[in-house]
C-alpha cells in the first residue's frame, strides 16, 4: 500500500537500509528500475545509481539526480530516493507518470558520499566532506568543490587547505565519487537536466555558482529555474526562493551544477527546507525541525 511505501521515509535510515531499498525497488519493478554500480568510494564502498524509466535509444531524454554529496545533509539522500520510488510505484496507477517514464530516464544517485555519511552516523554528526586521504591527517575533500568547472577559483568558500571543510581536493575530479558521477553522465546521451540535493536553506540555486552572470549559452535558464521553483511552491506553499548562489548565499567554485551547466544541462541545486539564516551552519536544527524526518532509525 501507499502507507507501507512511505513508512520507510518517516525516519532517517542507515546506509545499508538505503542500499537495500534501492535493490528492492529494482527487484520489484524490473521493467522500470535497475541499479547500476558506477564506482567505488575512497574507502571501498559501492557507489550505486538507480536508472528509472525507459528511454528510447533514438530520442534520449535523461535527467540526473544527485543526493548527499555532503555527508551531514541526511535528508538530501532520502528525497531523491523517495522521488524515484514514488515515480516507479505510481506509474502503475497513473498513466501520466507511465507516459513520463516512457519518455524520460532518471539517473538517480541518492548517496554520492557513502563514506562521509557513515562517518556522520558513527563519529561526527556535522562532517561534510568525503573520507579520502590519510585518516590520521586531515582526510576528506568537499565533493561539491571538486568538479571541473572553475575548479580552485578565487572565492572564500573553497580552499587548497586539506584541513578545511571546503577543501577542493588536489585536482578536478580527484575523488572517486565525483569522477564516478561524471563518467556515468558522459557515458549517456541526452542528459538535459541535473538536480543536486542539499540541506538546508529552502532555496533553488541556478547557474552560475561561481559568478554573478547568467549562463549566456542557455538563455532560458532563469525562466526554467523560476518555473521549477513556482511548481515546488505550488505543492506546499513553502516559499522556496530562486536565484544564483551569489544572489542568495555565496559564490562557490568547482560545484556540480556549474559543471553540468557548462555541459549544456539545465542544472539546479536544491537546498531543502527549512530556510532561514545560517545556512548549513547548524544542521542539527534541520533534524529537529524537519517533522516526520526527525526520528532516527540508524540501527
Ligand atoms: N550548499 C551548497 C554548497 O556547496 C551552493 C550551496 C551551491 C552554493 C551552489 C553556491 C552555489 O556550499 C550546501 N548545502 O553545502
Ligand atoms: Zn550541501
Amino acid at each position: 500500500t501507499a502507507a507501507e511505501a512511505t513508512e520507510f521515509y518517516t525516519a532517517y535510515r542507515s546506509l545499508s537500509a538505503i542500499q537495500g531499498r534501492m535493490a528492492g525497488l529494482a527487484a520489484d519493478h524490473p521493467h522500470l528500475a535497475s541499479t547500476l554500480r558506477i564506482g567505488t568510494s575512497a574507502r571501498g564502498r559501492p557507489l550505486t545509481a538507480l536508472a528509472i524509466g525507459h528511454t528510447p535509444p533514438d530520442a534520449p531524454v535523461r535527467i540526473a539526480v544527485l543526493g548527499l554529496q555532503h555527508a551531514r545533509e541526511w535528508v538530501a539522500g532520502l528525497v531523491p530516493l523517495y522521488a524515484a520510488e514514488m515515480l516507479v510505484r505510481g506509474a502503475g496507477d497513473h498513466p501520466d507518470l507511465a507516459a513520463f517514464l516512457a519518455r524520460v530516464q532518471l539517473l538517480v544517485i541518492p548517496i554520492v558520499n557513502p563514506d562521509g555519511f557513515v562517518h556522520t552516523v558513527t563519529t561526527d554528526r556535522l562532517w561534510r566532506k568525503n573520507r579520502s586521504g590519510d585518516l590520521h591527517d586531515c582526510p576528506g575533500v568537499d565533493l561539491n568543490r571538486n568538479w571541473g568547472m572553475d575548479w580552485g577559483g578565487p572565492h572564500a568558500t573553497s580552499t587548497d587547505d586539506p584541513c578545511s571543510a571546503v577543501f577542493t581536493g588536489a585536482a578536478p575530479f580527484s575523488e572517486p565519487e565525483t569522477a564516478a558521477v561524471r563518467d556515468l553522465l558522459t557515458a549517456h546521451d541526452g542528459v538535459v537536466g541535473f538536480l543536486d540535493f542539499h540541506a538546508y536553506g529552502q532555496l533553488v540555486l541556478g547557474a552560475w555558482a561561481h559568478a554573478d552572470a547568467a549562463p549566456a549559452h542557455l538563455p532560458d535558464e532563469r525562466a526554467y529555474g523560476a518555473a521549477v521553483t513556482a511548481g515546488v511552491n505550488a505543492v506546499h506553499g513553502a516559499g522556496y526562493l530562486y536565484g544564483s548562489g551569489g544572489e542568495l548565499i555565496y559564490l562557490a567554485s568547482g560545484v556540480s551544477t556549474d559543471w553540468a551547466t557548462a555541459a549544456n544541462m539545465s542544472a539546479l541545486t536544491i537546498e531543502l527546507r527549512p530556510g532561514g539564516t545560517g545556512v548549513a551552519s547548524s544542521v542539527w536544527q534541520t533534524c529537529l525541525a524537519a517533522g516526520p524526518w526527525s526520528t532516527p532509525d540508524l540501527s
